[in-house]
């Protein structure tokens, strides 16, 4: 799809057009001088970073984007649609009176670096630096605002210190349920040598602190930090070498790369307590600005639940099991453990009692033989999986029954795989009457379907004839009485009250509040990340480094790749990469406790690549800070609460919706932490947040499906062809792989940055998605084309505007544009203020003559924040010495700014009685009144009453009298 660039026939006539040659002049001198001067320097109040105290005493806006990973592949045009947006909305807000902090860092800890290390041998640090350096080149290119003071890689030394100093705060801390807050450790501590807290013991008795000895106390003190290490059941792939995330894990059990079998295993790993946030985490969310679909999305990965735990004795034991519904207990006709449970062995007696059914028995001769056969099966798929809603429920008895505490009756106790370990207590009450999963089941099991519930949709009460479970929530409950309580005739809400306040009275249950939310998995057995400022002694217990050692920087290995096993064997462990430096690993330290110098050995995986983006707004506050991870007065300048912003937090945060539940609830926990502990303001690390759209691009496909170069496709009569073979056109994702990538420095060459911003913000509203089109990128170069023409004549190259005052016409033009664009950029309507730009430009261009200095002042200065290199250029040619960057935002006229009228023409059975001058916005209802008050309607109705009047404002009244 090659067309003739207007850009590149520069007309010798017109030497001093505006072309993209002169484009690229103009914006790398802007880009030098910008950097030279330091033109976007953002003061702190204190510190390395202090400056300017007008500026300082400015209201302040802080104005972030998600940062990028540095990807070998470079930026395509898709990449800066958000930069460019806070860019514009940056400046738009320095020119409108704020100290405006925008700075971009580099998100560089990662897996695709790792593996192009595995591949070629090049060191992560390598590949991944060069990667940095190539997409700041590029990004430069664009003119972005950003103080450059304040970037930095996630994978600096003295970046990641913080994080590991994070880390231990984190571990050096406990949270206090009473009063709802992280505390240190070591007040815990003291509360247990006191005795002031009684020292939890498993067997539910009492101990003292001093008769523990330190592994117990390790043990104990495990149970309460917000960072710990415990045996999870994580996804296990020995063909990787590694564990999984649940997202990494296919429907059919295997990993999403290379298809290796997965494993349930259980392994020693380190997590994070933010659970113990769940609360917090979810009320806070009301008083954020962000888009609903996030909220709600993170209330639902919280997933808050009240309903009750309620016991159900088993041989002198018990199971607890979790149900939002204990108004249905009466109708619980079995139960459910997960295969995991660690109750499963002891309720599996060695034989099956007599009478088992045959279906439950799974055709195994005992219960041992049952359980055994489906926790094999059960541990080779993912939760994912087990949960599916269309698939058939499988299970086995285990061999024991349990009383329901309501009735007394006998339940059998199954193991199936839809009741997960990881949620309420992984022991279900079935109510298959209620429950779809369990009403499945249990016609697969062949167990009874009693009717608690009188459905309302007239099937019935006879389950038998049911074809599915009746899960309403309106409706009464029925068949649900002992001699104690009755809960019949009730609604679900006040059965629910009841039967929870009976359990509570019968010492078998208690009303509770269950989360969705698990501890956050915090170890990987990678190289490319944070190491743990973790050491273990000779007993295997785990301590913190001192402060002084951090960084803890990564060591040298010989080989990063993962150890990979036979995929099928399930015994195997995972070899992390770090523990291949057994120099490193083992070493004598003095951990200043103490203890003196003593042999330990360091924690060999390292943080997930979440960890670098968990408090990276902080450090860009301060970020040559070598005493402390943020200033507080500084913190409190920029991050801190104020009217409106309650938590604190950023002022603007930009970037792709795709992260709604996993960065953006880290960072929100990490924020918590550190503001309970005193170190931050701030209790939200993001007060607004905004999610782009995405840029789209058609992918050409040929016969056999395979994309080819967009850009050689070729249209004819609405079909297209790549070397003259047809190929389909979808629209989809811009990449390297669909062959559909178009680069910012493509665009940047043939027509300028400016260009390429202006374009990027006026092809819609910013938060929807939208096809790329090479091909309409030119309509903006025309536009500062004529923007151009309207100050400067291209023959000569003199600036034309002359000092005289712009007609009646004009000044009502300016005045609209002005008001509409700077409502616009407030307000992130960026496409919008775009085309008000354009049409005020177009008015001058069609008024011919040249154009009053006044409004091509005003009409630069609206132009600023969208395209920076030319509005500067044009600035200085109009004879100003300071840059346009910190120049006032023009303020409209409200007198120019009010519409001008429309004539209402006024009519009494069909004849025009009256014209009236009204605004174009008057609505029905106002136009009326005017119309009927008006001097000559009144006088020709001459007092008859009327009888209908038909208004279409803003021009025609129509009147019909009595
Ligand atoms: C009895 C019952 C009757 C239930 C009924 C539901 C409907 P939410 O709302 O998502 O929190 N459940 C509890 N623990 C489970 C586990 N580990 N694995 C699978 N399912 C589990 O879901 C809570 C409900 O999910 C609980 O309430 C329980 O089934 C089931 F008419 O108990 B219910």
């Amino acid at each position: 799809m090659s067309e003739t660039n207007p850009a590149a026939t520069a007309e010798v006539a017109a030497p001093h057009r505006y072309t993209a040659a002169m484009a690229a002049e103009i914006e790398a001198r802007w880009q030098d001088f910008w950097d030279v001067e330091g033109t976007y320097a953002a003061p702190n109040p204190k510190g390395d970073l202090a400056g300017d105290p007008e500026l300082v005493a400015k209201p302040k806006k802080f104005i972030m984007d998600m940062f990028p990973y540095p990807s070998g592949a470079g930026l395509h045009v898709g990449h800066p649609l958000g930069y460019i947006a806070t860019d514009v909305f940056a400046r738009f807000q320095r020119m409108t009176g704020h100290n405006v902090l925008h700075t971009l860092g580099f998100d560089a800890f990662g897996l695709p670096a790792e593996q192009y290390a595995v591949q070629t041998g090049t060191h992560p640090r390598v590949s991944t630096e060069a990667n940095i350096k190539n997409m700041q080149i590029q990004l430069r290119r664009l003119g972005l605002g950003h103080d450059k003071r304040r970037s930095f890689a996630t994978i600096d030394p003295d970046y990641y210190k913080w994080t590991q100093w994070i880390f231990l705060q984190i571990f050096n801390s406990w949270y206090d349920d009473e009063a709802k807050k992280a505390r240190p450790i070591s007040e815990l501590i003291a509360l247990f040598e006191s005795g002031e807290r009684a020292v939890p013991s498993a067997d539910g008795g009492t101990r003292a602190w001093s008769e523990l000895s330190v592994a117990e106390r390790a043990d104990v003190l495990g149970e309460y930090r917000l960072a710990y290490a415990s045996d999870a059941p994580v996804n296990w792939c020995p063909g990787l070498g590694t564990v999984l995330a649940n997202e990494e894990v296919t429907a059919d059990g295997r990993s999403e790369r290379g298809n290796f079998p997965v494993f349930k295993a259980k392994l020693r790993q380190w997590n994070m307590r933010i659970t113990a946030y769940a609360d917090r985490l979810l009320d806070d969310l009301d008083e954020l600005d962000w888009p609903e679909a996030i909220k709600l999305q993170q209330r639902n990965w919280i997933g808050r639940s009240e309903g009750a735990r309620v016991d159900f004795p088993v041989d002198g034991e018990r199971i607890t099991v979790f149900t939002t519904r204990p108004d249905t207990l009466f109708g619980a006709s079995y139960m459910v453990l997960a295969p995991e449970h660690p109750l499963v062995e002891k309720f599996t007696p060695d034989a099956w009692p007599e009478g088992t059914h045959d279906v439950w028995t799974g055709g195994h001769a005992t219960p041992a033989e049952a359980v055994a056969a489906y926790r094999a099966q059960a541990a080779s798929k993912s939760d994912v999986e087990r949960q599916a809603e269309a698939k058939d429920k499988t299970g086995v008895f285990i061999g024991s029954y349990a009383t329901n505490p309501v009735n007394g009756e006998q339940v059998p106790v199954f193991i199936a795989d839809y009741v997960l370990m990881g949620y309420g207590t992984g022991a279900i009450m079935a109510v298959p009457a209620g429950d779809q999963r369990d009403f499945e089941f249990a016609r697969a099991f062949e167990l009874p379907i009693v009717c608690i519930v009188e459905p309302t949709d007239g099937r019935g009460t006879d389950t038998s004839t049911w074809e599915d479970a009746f899960g309403s929530y309106d409706a009464k409950i029925i068949n649900s009485s002992n001699d104690d309580i009755s809960l019949d005739g009730l609604g679900v809400a006040e059965a629910k009250a009841r039967i929870t306040e009976w359990l509570e009275r019968s010492g078998v249950g208690e009303g509770t509040v269950n989360f969705r939310l698990r501890d956050w998995l915090f170890s990987r057995q990678r190289y490319w990340g944070e190491p743990f400022p973790i050491v273990y002694d000779e007993d295997g217990i785990a301590h913190a480094l001192p402060e002084s050692m951090l960084p803890l920087e990564l060591p040298e290995v010989e080989d990063y790749s993962p150890r990979t096993f036979d995929p099928d064997d399930a015994d195997t462990q995972p070899e992390t990469p770090l523990s291949r430096n057994e120099d490193w690993v083992n070493v004598t330290l003095d951990l200043g406790d103490g203890r003196g110098p003593r042999p330990y050995r360091r924690e060999t995986n390292t943080m997930p690549n979440w960890a670098g983006s968990c408090w990276y707004e902080l450090r860009y506050l301060d970020p040559h800070n070598s005493e402390k991870l943020v200033d507080p007065e500084i913190e409190q300048y920029w991050m801190g609460p104020r009217e409106g912003q309650p938590h604190g937090g950023v002022d603007l945060y930009v970037g792709g919706a795709e992260h709604a539940v996993l960065h953006l609830l880290y960072a929100r926990f990490w924020s918590k932490v550190l503001f309970d502990l005193g170190y931050v303001s701030s209790a939200e690390p993001f007060h607004k947040l905004f999610n782009q759209g995405m840029i789209q691009a058609y992918v050409y496909r040929d016969s056999r499906g395979i994309a080819v170069p967009a850009a050689e496709v070729e249209e004819r009569d609405g079909a297209y062809y790549y070397q003259g073979e047809k190929v389909s056109r979808l629209l989809g994702k811009m990449g390297k792989s669909l062959k559909n990538a178009v680069t910012p420095d493509e665009i940047c060459a043939e027509y300028g940055a400016d260009t390429l911003r202006l374009y990027e913000m006026a092809m819609g509203p910013l938060d929807v998605s939208r096809p790329w089109d090479t091909r309409a990128v030119v309509g903006q170069f025309r536009l500062l084309q004529r923007l151009w023409r309207n100050v400067v004549d291209e023959t000569t190259g003199d600036v034309t505007v002359v000092d005289a005052e712009p007609d009646e016409d004009t000044l009502r033009a300016l005045h609209k544009a002005i008001d509409g664009v700077r409502g616009d950029l407030e307000g992130m309507r960026f496409n919008t203020a775009i085309a008000k730009v354009t049409e005020l430009n177009n008015h001058l261009t069609k008024a011919g003559g040249a154009v009053p200095r006044s409004v091509a002042e005003s009409l630069v200065l609206m132009a600023a924040p969208l395209a920076p290199h030319i509005a500067e250029e044009l600035w200085r040619k109009l004879g100003h010495t300071e840059s346009v960057v910190h120049r006032d935002f023009p303020v409209a006229d409200p007198a120019y700014v009010v519409d001008e009228t429309v004539t209402c023409v006024v009519q009494i059975k069909g004849k025009v009685k009256a014209r009236l001058e009204v605004s174009p916005a008057i609505s029905d209802e106002e136009l009326e009144k005017v119309a009927l008050s008006d001097e000559k309607v009144v006088a020709a109705l001459d007092g008859a009453g009327i009888r209908k009047v038909i208004v279409r404002a803003p021009k025609l009244v129509n009147i019909v009298p009595a």
